[in-house]
Parts: structure tokens; C-alpha cells; sequence
């Protein structure tokens, strides 16, 4: 097993140091002065790469602020964390596994060798399993009990076995199969259930039951609860064949709830669930596109992650975008990043990017399990564009809080419809503009605003954000964009040197409730080992239950 080494403090770095009183500086600077003083600023502070460019000028940087961070980069090791994950090295400690989802996308031919087996080959084992299935049920081949063609794929998972494969769905819908009705169950609540099925005839409806663990309590509860309801007009046992199949890591467990292991599509433990969409987790993506887009959606990433590995860290998409959040939620004190997709397809992203994020870097110890001394992940929320524009825009541009803004947009719409995309992409150049250069007392005076109502009407401008932009929203280039994220979020986690690949924070509630569940279910009235609040809420539970 790899154990922590105790390695110098982030804040004794020297680069750390030399930021921290550059900070001083730059925070003093508005955004205003730094486009003054460059006129290119807005072409120079850029970067591009396999179609995605980034627009970082309305960052509060300077050249020594960005030569800086990368000389951070440098002396946390960025580099050679990156080659350990890259090559298979069991970079998450606390589990003791390797972080592979470069693995996943990995083309045919390359070789990564965890515990001496080459993982690659397995890779693509299982991608030709899910594309013989998916095609299958695309063509109607795959048939129902009765003999029916499915309509309906329903997919049963949570957290990482969830987030990712409804993201994917909603982004590349305009690509997906439309005679096929696509849902998504994962809260325990039984509304999410029964109103997935509500419309559904069980004849014709494919259950995946996603789960790594194949334990997980939600996924689990809803899965005994499909076959159940599919039992109840199917009748016999042996229907389960047909209607339910097995995404798992576990195929003791799945053999036990009665799916032929036949019908499973494993993954491996070197897989986080979060990282896990371009897995055999994204089977309901791989049927609504069709392999051929889900092996476009693969290259996408696989780019991405070439080109993380190999530019050079000025230039270099994930790495600028993970050293540009440390530095607001180091020395500006901003809590959370807002991401701004412009684009409906992309309304999920944010939920999505949400626990990739806060479940990766929301740690407060590090490797050597020393508490840190600075901030670690920031809070990532956001909703598409331009909704957020009529609710919560106006806490960025007014309020008190720093908030730093992804803008995402497109150069084309999967949609065009007279002047929509026009006016969609405008109002993100506008909102970007608005937000670092504001408007003066002086402007708003200049419109004849009334002296009491000018403070009310001043922008203070100097909200930093990224413009992120691409040709159209491909598979290929959703593949980009979440690998972005992810490396993103990784060399935060480096710079932070903490595991960004384990969750022990979400254990605790999870024990809890299990608990818990005893007693809100057991028939005599259950000795209550709890604090006073959780005592009466469960008591008054029982009572009026
Ligand atoms: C993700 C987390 C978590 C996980 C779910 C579902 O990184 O580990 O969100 O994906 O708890 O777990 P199973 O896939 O095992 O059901």
C-alpha cells in the first residue's frame, strides 16, 4: 500500500509565498486598468486546444500572477502527479487504487498497466459488449418478454452513477435516437419512481441498474422496486432477462438480485464514480447516440487528456482554469464558481460539474492527513444562460461576494431558429463585458440618473470570469469539456495535495441512517441513543407517520 510521505506545507512553498504578496498587489488593480494598459490583452491572455478555446483576459492576473502559478504548478509536482495518474500508480492513498478514467478513453493499441495487467484491452472488451447491446436495442433486435420492442430505457442509479449519464443525455439529445423515451431514477423518495414509470408499459421498458458497489441503498431500494412493478405485468421471473441489465463492478451482488451476469457490463475499481460517464455507466448514452457517437464522445476526452498531459502549463486548457480557481479561492476569498453554460442541452452540466468538483476537493486534510491551513475546493454552481440572467446574475454584478464565471457558448446551434443563437451568444459577450468593466459613477451620471439613485445604478466592474467557447456541441466536444473539468479539478487537488479521488465525507450520513431506519420502522418503541433534536424529530416522526 502507497502511504503519505510528509511533504513541505502548500504555504511554505516558495511560489505560494511569492503569490500571496503579488496578491497584494493585483487586488488593488481593476480589470479596467489591466485592458488600458495592453491593448492586446484580450488576444494575448488566451489559449487553445482541440477546438475549445478559452478566452482567461478578464481574469485579475498580470504576466507575473500567470508565471507565477505555473512556477507553483511547478514545485507541487503538477507534472509528475499527472504522469503517476496517467500511468496507473495508486494515487488515491486513503482507497489505495489507481485513478484510471484516462483508461477509459484510451484508444485501442495504447497500453496502461495497473497491478501488471494491461487495462486497456478490457476497456475495449466492454465497449464492444455495450455497443453490441446498444445496437441491439436501437434496431429493436433486443427484445421484451412478450416478444415487444423496447421504447423505453430507464436508468436506476445515484451520485456518480447517475449525474453523468442524465448530463450526457440532455447535452447530446439532439444526437440521440428519438423513438426511444429515456429516464432517470435515483432518489430513494418514491415520487422519483413512480412518476418515471407512471406512463411506462413494462413490456416495453429496459431497466439498467447502474451501481459500482451493487449495494448502494437508493439504487438497490429502486431496482427491487422496478422488478417488482415490471413482475406485476410481466408475471414470471424469467422476464427479468430480458427487462433488466447490470452496470457494476460487483457481479457477486448483481448475480444475487437475479440479473445473468451475462447481461452485466463491468467497470473496475480503478474507476471513481464521478469519473465514471465514459464508462460502461454511460450505457444509456451509448443507446441514445449509438456507439459511433459514443466512441466520438471517448475521443473527445482522450484529446483533452493528450493534451493535458503534453502542453506546455501556459498554454494548457485544465491546468490554467484548476490554478486560476486556487488563486481567487486563495487570495480574493471567493467561496464558489459559477459555470454558465449557454446552452439548454448543457442544463444539467452544472449538477454535473457540482459533484465532480465538491466531491473531488471538498477535503480538509492533506495526503499526509495534516489539516490544511488554506482554503480547499470551492462551492461550483450555476444554471445555462440566459435564465440565470433574470435570478441570480444580479448578486454577481452587485453584490458583495467575488464570484469568478465559466461562460460556456457555442459558435453554432444545434437549433438555429431565426435571431435565438444570435442573441444567446450576445448576452454572453455582454454579461462577460459587464461584469469586469461595469459602469462608472460617472457614466450613470452622464445618462442623467438623479444624484440619490447613482450609487444604486454603479457597476463596480472587476468580476473576473473565463469564456469558454466552441464550434457546436458534439459528443466530441462534450467529451472536451468534461475532461477539462476534470483535470481542472485535479490539478487543484494537487496544488491543495489533498485526495481528490475518495469521499469518506459522504459515509457517516450513510451509517446513520441506516440506523435510523431501524427505528423509524421497529414496531415497539425503540430505545433512542441520539441527542436531544434527533430524538424528538425521529419520536415525532413515529407519531404522525
Ligand atoms: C462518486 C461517489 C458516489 C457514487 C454513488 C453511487 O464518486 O462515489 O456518488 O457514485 O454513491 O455508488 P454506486 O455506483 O456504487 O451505487
Amino acid at each position: 500500500m502507497q502511504t503519505a510521505t510528509k511533504s513541505t506545507s502548500l504555504v511554505e512553498i516558495p511560489a505560494w509565498k511569492a503569490l500571496k504578496a503579488h496578491a497584494e498587489q493585483v487586488r488593488g488593480t481593476h480589470l479596467r486598468d489591466l485592458f488600458a494598459q495592453d491593448p492586446a490583452r484580450g488576444e494575448r491572455l488566451t489559449a487553445e486546444a482541440e477546438g475549445i478555446f478559452l478566452d482567461y483576459s478578464k481574469n485579475r492576473v498580470t504576466d507575473e500572477t500567470l508565471k507565477l502559478l505555473v512556477e507553483l504548478a511547478g514545485q507541487v509536482g503538477l507534472r509528475e502527479r499527472t504522469e503517476a495518474m496517467f500511468t496507473g500508480q495508486k494515487i488515491n492513498i486513503t482507497e489505495n487504487r489507481a485513478v484510471l478514467h484516462v483508461a477509459l478513453r484510451a484508444p485501442k493499441g495504447e497500453s496502461i498497466v495497473v497491478d501488471g495487467e494491461d487495462v486497456v484491452p478490457e476497456v475495449h472488451k466492454v465497449l464492444d459488449k455495450m455497443a453490441g447491446f446498444a445496437d441491439r436495442v436501437r434496431s429493436g433486435a433486443w427484445r421484451g418478454h412478450t416478444g415487444k420492442r423496447i421504447k423505453n430505457v430507464v436508468n436506476i442509479g445515484i451520485g456518480g452513477s447517475d449525474l453523468g449519464p442524465v448530463m450526457a443525455y440532455e447535452a447530446l439529445k439532439h444526437y440521440s435516437q428519438r423513438d426511444l423515451t429515456f429516464r432517470f431514477i435515483s432518489n430513494v423518495d418514491g415520487t422519483d419512481f413512480a412518476e418515471a414509470v407512471q406512463d411506462l408499459d413494462a413490456t416495453e421498458t429496459l431497466f439498467l441498474v447502474a451501481s459500482k458497489t451493487f449495494t448502494t441503498q437508493e439504487t438497490m431500494t429502486n431496482a427491487r422496486s422496478a422488478r417488482e412493478w415490471a413482475l406485476k405485468t410481466l408475471g414470471d421471473e424469467s422476464a427479468v432477462a430480458k427487462h433488466f441489465v447490470a452496470i457494476s463492478t460487483n457481479a457477486t451482488e448483481v448475480a444475487k438480485f437475479g440479473i445473468d451476469t451475462e447481461n452485466m457490463f463491468g467497470f473496475w475499481d480503478w474507476v471513481g464514480g464521478r469519473y465514471s460517464m465514459d464508462s460502461a455507466i454511460g450505457l444509456s448514452t451509448m443507446i441514445a447516440i449509438g456507439p459511433d457517437g459514443f466512441r466520438e464522445l471517448l475521443a473527445g476526452f482522450h484529446a483533452m487528456d493528450v493534451h493535458f498531459r503534453t502542453a506546455p502549463l501556459e498554454k494548457n486548457l485544465p491546468a490554467l482554469l484548476g490554478l486560476l480557481t486556487v488563486w481567487y479561492t486563495e487570495f480574493f476569498d471567493a467561496q464558489t464558481v459559477a459555470i454558465l453554460p449557454y446552452d439548454q442541452y448543457l442544463k444539467r452540466f452544472p449538477a454535473y460539474l457540482q459533484q465532480l468538483t465538491m466531491e473531488s476537493n471538498g477535503k480538509h486534510v492533506t495526503l499526509d492527513g495534516e489539516t490544511v491551513s488554506y482554503q480547499t475546493g470551492p462551492i461550483y454552481w450555476g444554471e445555462p444562460g440566459t435564465n440565470g440572467q433574470h435570478s441570480f446574475y444580479q448578486l454577481i454584478h452587485q453584490g458583495t461576494r467575488l464570484i469568478p464565471c465559466d461562460f460556456i457558448g457555442f459558435a453554432k446551434s444545434l437549433n438555429q431558429l431565426g435571431r435565438h443563437h444570435d442573441m444567446l451568444m450576445a448576452n454572453v459577450f455582454a454579461q462577460a463585458e459587464a461584469l469586469a468593466f461595469g459602469k462608472t459613477a460617472e457614466q450613470v451620471k452622464a445618462e442623467g440618473t438623479a444624484d440619490w439613485l447613482v450609487p444604486h445604478r454603479v457597476f463596480e466592474g472587476n468580476r473576473p470570469s473565463n469564456t469558454i467557447l466552441a464550434d457546436k456541441l458534439t459528443p466530441a466536444t462534450l467529451g472536451k469539456l468534461v475532461a477539462l473539468y476534470e483535470h481542472a479539478v485535479f490539478t487543484q487537488g494537487v496544488v491543495w495535495n489533498i485526495d481528490s479521488f475518495d469521499q469518506w465525507g459522504v459515509e457517516l450520513g450513510k451509517v446513520l441512517a441506516t440506523k435510523i431506519l431501524g427505528e423509524l420502522e421497529a414496531t415497539d418503541e425503540p430505545k433512542l441513543d441520539h441527542d436531544s433534536s434527533t430524538k424528538s424529530l425521529i419520536q415525532r416522526y413515529r407519531s404522525s407517520k
